[in-house]
C-alpha cells in the first residue's frame, strides 16, 4: 500500500484510508491506491472508505486536468467500487465535492456526518460532474434536484443529504466507528446503476433551468450539463455514461472552462506575496470610522466572521443610522432564511457603536471609512494616530487617495495600509489591501490573516491613483463614452458589454453610481491627473440639468419611480448630437464590436502598465480583481486571461490602429505589450525583474 492509501482489517470490515492533504483531491496515486485496495479486499464482508484530515474528497484533482490522462481514471477507479464483491460504505465528513461526491455515489452505502457537506461544484469551473454523478444522483435525489445542485454549485447540509435520498444515514460523534457499525449491518450490494432511470418532472426542471439562465448567464457548462442530467432518464445506464463523457470532454478543453480554472487557482494565489516574511498578528477588537454605507458593511463583515466591532461616526444622527441599517439588514436576513433569527442577533450584537475616539484605545485594526477627501482622511488619522494603541493597524478604505499621503499623518507610517472594501462591503469578495511605501511586513501580512478570516479574496496592490480596479476602469468608461459621443446610442453601448457577459453596461453603471461623483472628481483632479473631456461632455452636462443619475430620476436614461430599469430618453440622444456638433466630433455607426474592443483594450493597455510598474504583483492578480470585484464574467477568465488568449501580438495591432486613428494620448501600447508580441509570451508567465 501506498502511503497515500492504506488498509486496515476492523474484523470483517476493511477499512480503506485515503491521506491526501489538504483536501484529499482524487489525484493518480488515490485512485491507483483505492484500486489496488478493492483487489485486495480477500475474505472482507464489507469495506469502508475514509479519509484522513479535514474533508472527504474535495473532488477530482484540478491540477491534472489539461495533463495526459493517468489510468486508472475517476470513473475506472469509481467502477472498482461497484464491482467490488463486497458492500463499500463511504464514510464523509467534512466535504464529498465533484469528483469525491461521485466517488461516493460508487459505493453501496453512505454515511454522512452530521455536520459535513456535499455537492457538485465544477460548474464554477466551467465544466460538470464527469464520473457518473449526472447518471447516478438522479437515480437517488431525482433529475430536478440533481440538475439543482448541478447548476447551481453550492453543497447541501447533512439533514437534506438524507432526504434528498443521495445518502443513507447522518452519523454523530466518530464517523470512521459509525461507519464500520453500519457496514457490518449491510450484507447485499446495492448499486445505484441497478435502480430503475429517474422519471422527467418538466416543471421542476423547468424552474431549475429557469434560475440558472439568470444567474450563470453565458456560461454553455449550463447546456451541456443539462443535456447529461437529463440524458438518465432518456438513455440505459451505460449509454448515459457515455453521452456525459462526451459532453464533459467538450467542456474541459474548452475556452471557458480553461478560463473558470485560471480564476480558481489565481484566487488562492493572490493572497500570497513573493518575500513578504512575517506571521500576522492576532485580531480580536475591530474598530470602523464612519458608518455610512460602507463603514456599516465593513463592521458586518467582520461582525458576521465572529469579530467584535466598535463603530464611531462624529455624527451621532449618522452613528444611530448606521446602527439601525445594519440591524434592518441583518432582520432581512434572517427573513430570507440566510441566517437564523438568533445568529443574526447576535452578530448584530458583536458591533457596538461608539461615542468618542477613545473607544479605538483597544482595538487590534481600525479601519477608517469616511468621505473620500484627502483633508478629512487625514484628520481622521491624526486623531487615530493618538488614540489607537502603538500596536494597532490603522487602514483605510480610500477608493483612490494616497496611502502614503494617508499615512504621513501620523507618527509610525509603517503601520498603516488600504484596505479597499467594495460595496456592499459584507457582500462582495473581493478586498484590494494597499501596500503603503512603508508598510511593514507584519501590518500586510495581518491584514492578508484578515481578509482570509472575513472570507474575502485580497489582492495586493501597490499606491497609484485608484489601485488596480479603479485605475483600470477609468480607460474603460471613457472608451463607452467617446464611443456614445461618436454615434452609438447609450442602450447600444451598454448592450455591448453586456452581451460580452458584464452584468450591466458602464452607461447603466455610471447612474447608478451618480454621475455628480464623476462630475465632482473632475473638478477636484491633482496635478498628473488627466482625463479625456470629450468622453464625460454629455455627463457634465446632464448633472448641469440636474440628471444625476438613478437618484435622481433621471440621468443617461430614465427611472420610473420605484423601478431601475435604464430607459432610453430620445431627449438625451438630442444632447448628444448637439454635443457632438458643438466640439466636431463627426457621428458615425459605431459597432458593437468596436464599442468592446476599444473598452477591452483599454483595460488591458492599463492592466500591462499597472503590472510593469509593479502595481500589481501578478497578471492573475488583475484578474481576480476584475472578477471579483466588477463583474467580469467569469467564463472570459478576467481582462489579463482574455488578453492572453488573443494573443500580445493581436492586441499590439489593434492598439496601433487605435494610435494611428486617435492619436498617441490614450492608445500609445504598453512597452509589456510589444515586449510580449515581440517574445510571444504572455501575461500569465511575465514576471517581472525585482
Ligand atoms: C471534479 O471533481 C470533476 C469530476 O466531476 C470529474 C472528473 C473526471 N484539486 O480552497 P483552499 C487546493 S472537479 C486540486 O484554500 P479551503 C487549493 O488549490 C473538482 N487542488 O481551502 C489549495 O492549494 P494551495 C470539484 C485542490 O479550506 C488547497 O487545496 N471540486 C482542489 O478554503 C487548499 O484549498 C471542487 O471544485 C482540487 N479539487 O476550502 C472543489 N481543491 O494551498 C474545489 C482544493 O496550494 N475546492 N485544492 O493554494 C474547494 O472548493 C475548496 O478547496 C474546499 C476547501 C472547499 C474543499
Amino acid at each position: 500500500m501506498s502511503e497515500i492509501v492504506s488498509t486496515e482489517s476492523r474484523g470483517d470490515c476493511l477499512v480503506i484510508r485515503v491521506n491526501n492533504p489538504p483536501v484529499n483531491a482524487l489525484g493518480h496515486a488515490v485512485r491507483a491506491g483505492v484500486v489496488t485496495a478493492l483487489a485486495d479486499i480477500g475474505g472482507a464482508r464489507c469495506a469502508v472508505l475514509h479519509c484522513e484530515g479535514r474533508t472527504f474528497f474535495a473532488g477530482a484533482d484540478i491540477t491534472e486536468f489539461g495533463k495526459p490522462p493517468q489510468s486508472p481514471s475517476l470513473p475506472e477507479m469509481i467502477a472498482a467500487l461497484e464491482d467490488c464483491p463486497a458492500p463499500v460504505i463511504a464514510a464523509i465528513h467534512g466535504m464529498a465535492l465533484g469528483g469525491g461526491l461521485e466517488t461516493a455515489l460508487g459505493c453501496d452505502y453512505r454515511i454522512i456526518d452530521r455536520k459535513a457537506r456535499i455537492g457538485f461544484p465544477e460548474i464554477d469551473l466551467g465544466i460538470f460532474p464527469g464520473a457518473g454523478g449526472t447518471q447516478r444522483a438522479p437515480r437517488l435525489a431525482g433529475i430536478a434536484a440533481t440538475l439543482g445542485m448541478t447548476l447551481d454549485g453550492k453543497p447541501i447540509d447533512a439533514t437534506r443529504a438524507v432526504k434528498t435520498g443521495l445518502c443513507d444515514e447522518i452519523s454523530d460523534g466518530d464517523i470512521l466507528e459509525n461507519a464500520i457499525e453500519f457496514a457490518m449491518q449491510q450484507s447485499q450490494k446495492r448499486r445505484i446503476r441497478d435502480l430503475p432511470s429517474p422519471v422527467v418532472d418538466q416543471p421542476a426542471i423547468d424552474a431549475e433551468l429557469a434560475k440558472a439562465a439568470k444567474a450563470r448567464r453565458g456560461q454553455i457548462a449550463v447546456d451541456k450539463a443539462t443535456e447529461a442530467v437529463l440524458a438518465s432518464a432518456a438513455l440505459p445506464f451505460e449509454q448515459g455514461l457515455e453521452k456525459e463523457r462526451e459532453l464533459f470532454l467538450e467542456l474541459i478543453g474548452g475556452p471557458q472552462s480553461r478560463a473558470m480554472r485560471h480564476l480558481f487557482f489565481s484566487e488562492r494565489l493572490s493572497a500570497k506575496v513573493d518575500g513578504l516574511n512575517a506571521s500576522p498578528k492576532s485580531l480580536g477588537l475591530i474598530g470602523v470610522v464612519g458608518s455610512g454605507t460602507m463603514g456599516s458593511g465593513i463592521a458586518m463583515a467582520f461582525a458576521n466572521a465572529g469579530f467584535s466591532v466598535r463603530l464611531f461616526d462624529a455624527n451621532a444622527d449618522a452613528l444611530k443610522a448606521g446602527m439601525e441599517r445594519i440591524r434592518s439588514l441583518y432582520m432581512a436576513s434572517a427573513a430570507k432564511g440566510r441566517t437564523s433569527e438568533a445568529e443574526a442577533l447576535d452578530r448584530y450584537d458583536r458591533i457596538q457603536p461608539a461615542h468618542n475616539w477613545e473607544a479605538f484605545s483597544a482595538c487590534d485594526l481600525i479601519i477608517e471609512a469616511v468621505f473620500e477627501r484627502m483633508d478629512v482622511k487625514k484628520a481622521v488619522f491624526a486623531e487615530l494616530d493618538k488614540v489607537a494603541r502603538a500596536d494597532a493597524i490603522l487602514a483605510t478604505n480610500t477608493s483612490y487617495l494616497d496611502v502614503d499621503s494617508i499615512a504621513a499623518a501620523t507618527k509610525d507610517p509603517a503601520r498603516i495600509l488600504g484596505m479597499h472594501f467594495f460595496s456592499p462591503a459584507n457582500v462582495m469578495r473581493l478586498l484590494e489591501i494597499v501596500r503603503g511605501a512603508k508598510t511593514y511586513d507584519i501590518t500586510l501580512a495581518t491584514a492578508l490573516d484578515a481578509a482570509k478570516r472575513i472570507k474575502k479574496v485580497p489582492v495586493v496592490s501597490g499606491v497609484c491613483h485608484g489601485f488596480i480596479g479603479n485605475r483600470m476602469l477609468k480607460g474603460y468608461g471613457r472608451e463607452a463614452g467617446l464611443c456614445m459621443m461618436e454615434g452609438a446610442a447609450p442602450e447600444a453601448v451598454d448592450k455591448a458589454l453586456y452581451d460580452f457577459g458584464m452584468p450591466m453596461g458602464p452607461l447603466a453603471m455610471a447612474d447608478l453610481a451618480g454621475l455628480d461623483i464623476g462630475y465632482d472628481n473632475r473638478r477636484s483632479m491633482t496635478a498628473g491627473e488627466d482625463y479625456e473631456p470629450l468622453a464625460s461632455l454629455l455627463q457634465d452636462r446632464l448633472v448641469e440639468i440636474g440628471r444625476k443619475g438613478q437618484k435622481t430620476g433621471a440621468g443617461i436614461y430614465n427611472y420610473e419611480p420605484g423601478n431601475r430599469t435604464p430607459r432610453p430618453d430620445p431627449d438625451v440622444n438630442a444632447i448628444i448630437e448637439q454635443l457632438a456638433a458643438e466640439h466636431g466630433v463627426k457621428r458615425r455607426d459605431v459597432s458593437s464590436e468596436e464599442i468592446v474592443e476599444r473598452c477591452m483594450l483599454a483595460l488591458i493597455n492599463e492592466g500591462a502598465a499597472i503590472l510593469s510598474e509593479g502595481i500589481a504583483q501578478r497578471a492573475s492578480d488583475i484578474d481576480v480583481v476584475y472578477a471579483n470585484g466588477y463583474g467580469f464574467p467569469r467564463y472570459r477568465g478576467g481582462p489579463m486571461f482574455y488578453a492572453d488568449e488573443l494573443g500580445a501580438g493581436h492586441i499590439l495591432e489593434r492598439l496601433e490602429n487605435y494610435q494611428e486613428k486617435y492619436g498617441p494620448k490614450w492608445w500609445t501600447p504598453s512597452p509589456l505589450i510589444r515586449e510580449l508580441a515581440a517574445s510571444g509570451g504572455t501575461f500569465g508567465h511575465w514576471k517581472r525583474d525585482r
